[in-house]
């Protein structure tokens, strides 16, 4: 909290978050002429890149793509320096972006809101932060993120442990160096499999503790190919068009043919093909990778073979070999090194499913009648993801609930973008929406416009509220259970479902129907006046308390 700010400030907006969706919505807000104000939790910028700085971090988007859109200066000024880009030269990007744009004079740091409530009689939010202090603020937008709520799982005997423990999303900012020490690393999922082969670099000794084996791809990371930066650059306009208009707003090579419908000859060269290119351009192979097991067991099978090709002991090899869910249905990883790493005489792989960790102590972790002696324990174990920051935040909506109360059986979201109950407050990236399925910074850009232009809408007509109606919402939640439930993801224990987390209602939680689609969606309700939602000004208001919106 600012010098200036008392409980009697007043905002027009506030954002949660220094994440790429709160940057942008900042920026968008002010030129608007709104006073607006971004509170974030971590003491400097960058969101999920700011928090998950493990060793080995890195995107899985192409540098070109996983970059702002919206200012063509930006975009042309910039240089990536790899394929992939690492972890610190995103967070290097986000911070200049924060300069460039002089957005930090609007940034409270080191502030996490812990609390709010909706103020009936004033018709605004009032949010609380963790120091104690509270402001006032007619539109509240959550830029929280979808993977920020980092979770350590419950087991016996972890607070007797005194080595060290590091979970990979929230990864302390000094260096951390395991030299010599004998290291446990427990989750192999995108993280994991990105950290597993840094920390086998530095380590004595490695301990993998894995659940679930997990499908992984490789990157061929390298310095990024001039040529490919210099198309894009000259082409950015009509690459960004393009890539909006794919389901995951990422320009890929999407397979356009049926595994089934391909000879064995065909499908083999098609998917070596895929795999010498690397990334998870190979997930889409296929046209019908998720919706058709047979064709996604024939995916599965071809990277089967590489992990036996990889792993020299065929006893370690078949403890890797991903078995319980469709390939695609958790997220892939994409790796350097991953497999290889198992050959290493220093590395050993635990299977938790045939030896769980019965319990830590002062100085090991007993499984399987053994203790294994460990300096550090790393927690690759991921995120309640989608909804678990935003029910982190504490706020109380108008009907005197929380999200975290309202969603006891899953969340409910009119596009993702806000729930009944909560008036004036938007979620960018929000439960329904497409989200952690795309390129999320441009799913995220579509939110920050869709807000912006609906807040320019509302100042114009004299609309003070909006609210989403009870029928929308429905029949929006129940679209996006009824889209997924036509693909292979619902048949997988992963986070998009919350089965990652005990006692989370198994619903899955972004929007599957593919970002164009759900982008015209947007467009759609927007041009027939907001349909689905409702405005009041406070003429209105003194009439009745609501009233639906004219058509625009
Ligand atoms: O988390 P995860 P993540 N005991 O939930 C295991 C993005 N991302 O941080 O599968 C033992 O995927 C769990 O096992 P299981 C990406 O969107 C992107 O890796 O639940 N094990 C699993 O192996 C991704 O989806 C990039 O049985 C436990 C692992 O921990 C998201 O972040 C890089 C356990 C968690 O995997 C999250 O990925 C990194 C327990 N109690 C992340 N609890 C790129 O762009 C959990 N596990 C490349």
């Amino acid at each position: 909290m600012t010098q200036h700010q008392t409980s009697n400030t007043h905002y027009d907006a506030v954002v949660v978050g220094a994440g790429f969706a709160g940057l942008y919505m900042l920026h968008r807000l002010r030129l608007q002429g709104l006073r607006a104000h971004l509170f974030e939790a971590g003491d400097g910028v960058g969101g999920t890149w700011y928090w998950n700085c493990y060793p080995g971090a890195r995107c899985d988007v192409d540098s070109m793509q996983y970059s702002y859109s919206w200012s063509p200066q930006l975009q042309q000024e910039w240089q990536w320096t790899e394929r992939y880009p690492a972890q610190e030269e995103i967070l290097r990007y986000i911070n200049h972006v924060a300069d460039r744009f002089d957005l930090r004079r609007d940034i409270t740091l080191s502030t996490r809101i812990v609390g709010g409530q909706w103020q009936a009689a004033q018709q605004r939010w009032r949010v609380r932060t963790e120091h104690g202090q509270e402001v006032s603020t007619q539109f509240l937008i959550t830029a929280t993120g979808c993977l920020s709520e980092s979770r350590l799982p419950a087991i016996e005997g972890l607070e007797d442990f005194k080595g060290r423990i590091h979970h990979t999303g929230r990864w302390p900012k000094t260096p951390v160096d395991f030299t010599g020490l004998r290291v446990g690393v427990m989750g192999t999922g995108a993280s994991g499999i990105q950290a597993i082969p840094q920390l086998a670099k530095q380590a004595k000794q490695l301990y993998v503790f894995q659940r679930t084996p997990n499908f992984s791809v490789p990157a061929w990371n390298g310095p990024i190919d001039p040529a490919h930066q210099q198309d894009w650059l000259q082409h950015y306009p009509e690459y960004r068009a393009k890539a909006r208009s794919t389901r995951s707003a990422i320009m890929y090579d999407y397979g356009t043919q049926s595994a089934l419908e391909m000879t064995p000859q065909e499908r083999l060269e098609e998917m070596e093909r895929r795999w010498r290119k690397g990334g998870t351009n190979f997930a889409h192979s296929f046209s019908d990778t998720f919706t058709n097991r047979q064709s996604n067991e024939l995916l599965g099978d071809f990277v089967r073979d590489k992990i036996r090709q990889a792993v020299h002991d065929p006893e370690v090899a078949q403890k890797l070999l991903p078995h319980d869910h469709a390939i695609g249905t958790k997220r892939i990883g994409v790796d350097t090194g991953y497999y290889e790493t198992y050959n290493l005489p220093h590395v050993k792989l635990i299977d938790l499913r045939k030896t769980p960790i019965e319990r830590f102590d002062a100085t090991a972790a007993l499984t399987g009648g053994q203790r294994l002696e460990l300096d550090a324990m790393v927690f690759a174990t991921g995120f309640d993801a989608v909804t678990g920051a935003l029910e982190r935040l504490n706020i109380v909506g108008e009907h005197g609930r929380t999200f975290k109360q309202l969603w006891q059986a899953g969340p409910t979201s009119y596009l993702g973008l806000m729930t009944v109950g909560f008036p004036n407050l938007f979620t960018i990236t929000g439960p329904g929406s497409p989200s952690i399925l795309t390129n999320v910074i441009i799913s995220i850009e579509q939110h920050v416009e869709w807000i912006a232009d609906c807040l320019a809408f509302m100042q114009k007509q004299g609309h003070t509220r909006i609210d989403p109606q009870q029928a929308a919402q429905d029949r929006w939640v129940g679209h996006v259970q009824e889209v997924a439930a036509g693909t292979l993801f619902v048949t997988a224990n992963s986070s998009y479902m919350g089965a990652n987390i005990p006692g989370k209602p198994k619903v899955f939680l972004p929007y599957i129907g593919g970002f164009s689609t759900y982008v015209a969606r947007c467009e759609e309700v927007v041009r027939k006046g907001y349909e689905g939602f409702d405005f009041s000004s406070p003429k209105a208001a003194e009439r009745q308390p609501t009233a639906s919106s004219p058509s625009a």
